[in-house]
C-alpha cells in the first residue's frame, strides 16, 4: 500500500456490458437507480498494483440497485449528527489523521507522524466538523464530502438514513458509467485535450501541488462532470468505504476511488479498478463515503 493511502489505526472480450445512454440525473434523494447487469471487473493494467488484488479481469454480474450521485457532504452528516448526536470514532479516539501541510504550525508540533507516510499527523481534537484541528471548521465546505469518519460511523449513517454502503462489485460497475475496462470513469486518458476530470494532486508529492485541477484540499461533491452514470468524483476527492472486507484475515474494510492526494507518480489509485483498505475504526482527511440503496 502506497503513502497517500490513509495509514491504519485480459480476460476474455465476451461480456455483455450496458450501454452507459443518456447521464442519468440523481432523484430527489440524491439517488441515482442503476440497471445491472454483467461487467469486466478489475484490470490486468501494468500501471495496476497486483499485490492489491485488482486483477484478474473477470466477468461480475450485479443485480439492480441505487447509489448516490455524490459523496456524503458535511451537510448531510450535519443532518445526520444533529438528529441522533451521534460521536463518529475520531471524536471519541480524540484524534484522527490531518495531511501536515494542512495542519496549523502550532498544532503540528509534536504531532505524532506514522514512519512510514510523515505526510501525516495524528490530530488531537480533529475530526469532521474541525478538519484540520481546533479552529478549523466546515463554515465554507458544506457541500463538500465529509471526512474523517470511519467505517464504522459510515454504516451508522447509513443505518439512520436507510441506506447501506455499496458493495465493491457495485461501486466499481456504477463507477465505471458503462465503460468497458476503460482506466478512469470517463476514458483512457487522465486529462482528455487537457482538461482535468477529478481532484487529485499535481506537482511533486508531499512538497509542492501545483493545484491544476482547482483543488489542494477536497472539492464541492458535485464539481467536474459526472461519469456515463450520472455519478460525481468517483475517482478523486476522497477515498469511499465499501461494505467489503478487503482481506478478512486482517480485519480490514476496502476503500475505493483515490482522493486529492494521489499522485501518478506514486499512487494512481483513481484508477477506477483501484483499491485499498484500512481498519474499520480509521479515519483522516481524506476518506469518506456515498451510499447505495437496494431498489
Ligand atoms: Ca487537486
Ligand atoms: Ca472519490
Amino acid at each position: 500500500m502506497s503513502g497517500c493511502c490513509p495509514p491504519s489505526r485480459s480476460a476474455a472480450p465476451s461480456a455483455v456490458v450496458p450501454q452507459a445512454g443518456p447521464v442519468r440525473a440523481p432523484d430527489a434523494d440524491g439517488l441515482i437507480s442503476l440497471p445491472g447487469g454483467t461487467f469486466r471487473m478489475g484490470t490486468e493494467d501494468e500501471d495496476g498494483f497486483p499485490e492489491d488484488h485488482e486483477g484478474p479481469v473477470r466477468e461480475v454480474t450485479v443485480g439492480p440497485f441505487a447509489i448516490d450521485a455524490y459523496a456524503v457532504t458535511n451537510a448531510r452528516f450535519a443532518e445526520f449528527v444533529d438528529a441522533t448526536g451521534y460521536r463518529t470514532e475520531a471524536e471519541r479516539f480524540g484524534w484522527t489523521y490531518v495531511f501536515a501541510k494542512f495542519v496549523p504550525a502550532h498544532l503540528r508540533k509534536g504531532a505524532p507522524r506514522p514512519e512510514q507516510t510523515p505526510w501525516w499527523c495524528g490530530v488531537a481534537g480533529a475530526y469532521w466538523r474541525a478538519p484540520e484541528g481546533p479552529g478549523s471548521d466546515v463554515e465554507d465546505r458544506w457541500d463538500h464530502p465529509v471526512v474523517h469518519v470511519s467505517w464504522n460511523d459510515a454504516t451508522a449513517y447509513c443505518a439512520w438514513a436507510g441506506r447501506r454502503l455499496p458493495t465493491e462489485v457495485e461501486w466499481e460497475y456504477a463507477a465505471r458509467g458503462g465503460l468497458d475496462q476503460a482506466r478512469y470513469p470517463w476514458g483512457d486518458e487522465l486529462t482528455p485535450d487537457g482538461e482535468h476530470r477529478c481532484n487529485i494532486w499535481q506537482g511533486r508529492f508531499p512538497v509542492h501541488n501545483t493545484e491544476e485541477d482547482g483543488f489542494a484540499g477536497t472539492a464541492p461533491v458535485d464539481a467536474f462532470q459526472p461519469n456515463g452514470f450520472g455519478l460525481y468524483n468517483v475517482s478523486g476527492n476522497v477515498w469511499e468505504w465499501c461494505a467489503d472486507w478487503f482481506d478478512p484475515a486482517r480485519a480490514n474494510r476496502a476503500m475505493r476511488g483515490g482522493s486529492y492526494l494521489c499522485h501518478d507518480s506514486y499512487c494512481n489509485r483513481y484508477r477506477v479498478a483501484a483499491r485499498t483498505a484500512n481498519t474499520p475504526d480509521s479515519s483522516s482527511g481524506n476518506l469518506g463515503f456515498r451510499t447505495a440503496a437496494d431498489i
